[in-house]
């Protein structure tokens, strides 16, 4: 469930009519009367690269009305960022937000303005009470998504740092912040990318245009690149999110929480299952891009679709990125008459798919389709479809529960052989090697403690369209309250340990769990354990099923995932971790882990060893 944005889709909408089939005038210089470039790129548009020198690179953010844009070396087209294994990596960004309102309107007509119980009023560093209205401040910041860097200044800290707009409140004590990353040399190489964090207007700054891809090299790009393995990086993006708060009252039938005859919380440690489940009648289908062109929905000319030549015979690397504020993709390569084509996974969520020693797998052909949720990323070898055929990357429509969103198929690009290449490519994908990284060894490692995490949602008491949105850790004596970010951390552990959790989803909708820093691996979905458990950074939770009230397991049983996870003391730190559905995460679906570094040790009386 989201929230309307009215103003972004009526602008969008102008501005897909008024590109026709042909050339739009397209010009993404970023200039005083159009900051943030003129009209729409073609179909099949690759964004601009950049290799930041020693000097690093500077991302200023700039606004034209409801858009806003990450501007580099005067392109407003956010650039895919290409940094290498073990290298030094500064940005500095620069906020010259001149809209606050702009912004505001965006994440906040739907909103409620009284706070939920239990929460004070003034908590968080932002002053987001999750689930109330909350008047965006224009301040903005950067996240590496996926970086295994420390959650501490200058590097991926998400939590104190942020920049204050050129116009509207100060807050944040300065205009610019310059980031120092030091990418390790033993981080997994591979698609990660940078967006906002500013709590509370992370979805409504992502749906205005803020986000950009990195691409960490590696061994593997040199030996891809020995093998005549082209690239392409490919950035699926939301552009409007119309739904939900729209949804009648006539859905949300469900009574609040606490609405027992105690007439206090529930205890967290027994969610109230009777009143969880709710569905919700959405009604728009939310607007997607490709490297910044609509993705048509429906019948729509090829013309409008991304044409990818790949030369006949050859092989390509298909970096794909989920920048989406919540919509998941279920991705697959058709061929005309719709049989699904073959390709080869080599990495999810910028991590080449390896055994639990780092060592890597060869990529296997599959015809299955890949979901990616928001915020994840596959990477993936396309084989060149015969010459005189045409293949298409589509994404299936994705069932995501009867309160989320709805996501018909939608057809992506074509794909064509090009025209035969004077010197054809090697076809043959490279066998790449790589030795141990950061998380090698988790699933050997003895666990440490296990926990379960819920999310979960219920309706505004005294509401009939309101939606609170929880994660908290689901133990005796805990309760269910929305969790306040700049509160004291949810989950204090020690650097070093290892731990398993189970991420329940008591809701009617799909959530994605991502946590910061840390890469983890999927062990089991829904009870079922993974033969190869992939490492990712963020992963889809099933929604919940009706089980019906005679059920030894109670009326309703959650989505579950498990996953192993570490904290390496490199990492130590205040950690955030959320559901990526950026609505989600705003309104509440968001927590802090810390690491305590070595030296600072919490007492190991809880933790329960197996
Ligand atoms: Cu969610």
């Amino acid at each position: 469930m989201t929230v309307p944005t009215l103003a972004l889709y009526c602008a969008l909408l102008a501005a897909s009519m008024a590109r026709a089939d042909d050339a739009p005038n397209y010009d993404p210089r970023s200039t005083a009367a159009a900051p943030c470039g003129v009209g729409t790129p073609r179909p099949g548009h690759t964004p601009p690269e950049l290799r930041p020198s020693a000097a690093g690179v500077t991302l200023t953010v700039r606004q034209d009305g409801s858009r806003l844009c990450y501007v580099a070396d005067g392109s407003a087209d956010a650039p895919i960022i290409r940094v290498r294994l073990g290298a030094d990596l500064s940005v500095t960004l620069q906020n010259e937000i001149t809209d606050v309102a702009a912004i505001d309107a965006v994440s906040g007509p739907s909103k409620l303005t009284t706070p939920n119980e239990p929460v004070p009023p003034s908590s968080g560093f932002y002053r987001v009470v999750p689930g109330m209205r909350h008047r965006a401040t224009g301040a903005t910041n950067l996240h590496v998504h996926g970086f295994a860097v420390p959650p501490i200044p200058p590097q991926d800290d998400v939590l104190t740092v942020c920049t204050d707009p050129a116009a509207g409140p100060a807050g944040c004590g300065q205009r610019a912040f310059t980031y120092h990353y030091r990418v390790p040399a033993n981080m997994t190489e591979g698609l990660y990318w940078y967006h906002p964090h500013v709590h509370g207007e992370i979805q409504a700054q992502m749906l205005m245009g803020l986000s950009g891809a990195i691409v960490v090299e590696g061994p593997q790009d040199d030996q891809r690149r020995a093998a005549g393995i082209d690239e392409r990086v490919l950035i699926v993006r939301q552009t409007q999110d119309l739904d939900a708060g729209r949804n009648a009252a006539a859905a949300m039938t469900a009574a609040p929480p606490g609405h027992e005859k105690s007439g206090r919380p529930q205890p967290a440690s027994a969610i109230d299952t009777a009143h969880e489940l709710l569905c919700a009648s959405s009604s728009g289908i939310d607007a997607l891009s490709l490297n910044g062109t609509p993705i048509p929905v429906g019948d729509a000319p090829e013309s409008a679709l991304a044409r990818l030549t790949i030369a006949p015979g050859a092989t390509q690397l298909w970096r794909i990125l989920n920048a989406a504020t919540d919509a998941f993709l279920d991705l697959s390569i058709v061929e005309m008459a719709g049989k699904a084509l073959p390709f080869s996974v080599v990495a999810r969520d910028g991590s080449p798919l390896t055994d639990d020693a780092g060592a890597q797998l060869a990529p296997v052909a599959t015809d299955q389709s890949q979901m990616v949720p928001p915020s994840g990323r596959l990477e993936i070898l396309v084989p060149a479809p015969p010459a005189g055929t045409k293949a298409f990357l589509v994404t299936h429509a994705v069932d995501t529960g009867c309160a989320g969103d709805r996501l018909p198929e939608r057809r992506l690009a074509v794909i064509e052989a090009a025209p035969a290449a004077a010197t054809p490519r090697a076809p043959a994908p490279a066998q790449a090697t790589s030795g141990p990284n950061l998380f090698s060894g988790l699933l050997s490692r003895r666990t440490d403690k296990q926990r379960v995490i819920a999310l979960a949602e219920y309706p505004r008491p005294g509401t009939d369209d309101q939606i609170d949105f929880y994660i908290l850790e689901r133990k005796l004596g805990a309760v269910l309250k929305p969790y306040a970010m700049g509160d004291k951390p949810m989950i204090t552990v020690n650097a070093g340990t290892t731990e398993e959790w189970v991420v329940e989803n008591w809701t009617n909708e799909l959530h994605a769990f991502h946590i910061h820093q840390v890469h983890f691996r999927l062990l089991e979905i829904d009870g079922e354990p993974l033969h190869q458990p992939p490492l990712l950074d963020v992963v889809n939770v099933p929604y919940a099923t009706a089980t019906g009230y005679h059920s030894k397991e109670g009326p309703v049983r959650p989505g579950r995932v498990r996953i192993k996870l570490a904290f390496p003391a490199a990492l130590a730190g205040d950690i955030p971790f959320h559901c990526h559905l950026t609505d989600h995460e705003d309104n509440g679906m968001m927590a802090v882990l810390r690491v305590l570094a070595p030296g600072k040790r919490t007492s190991p009386a809880s933790a329960s060893v197996r």
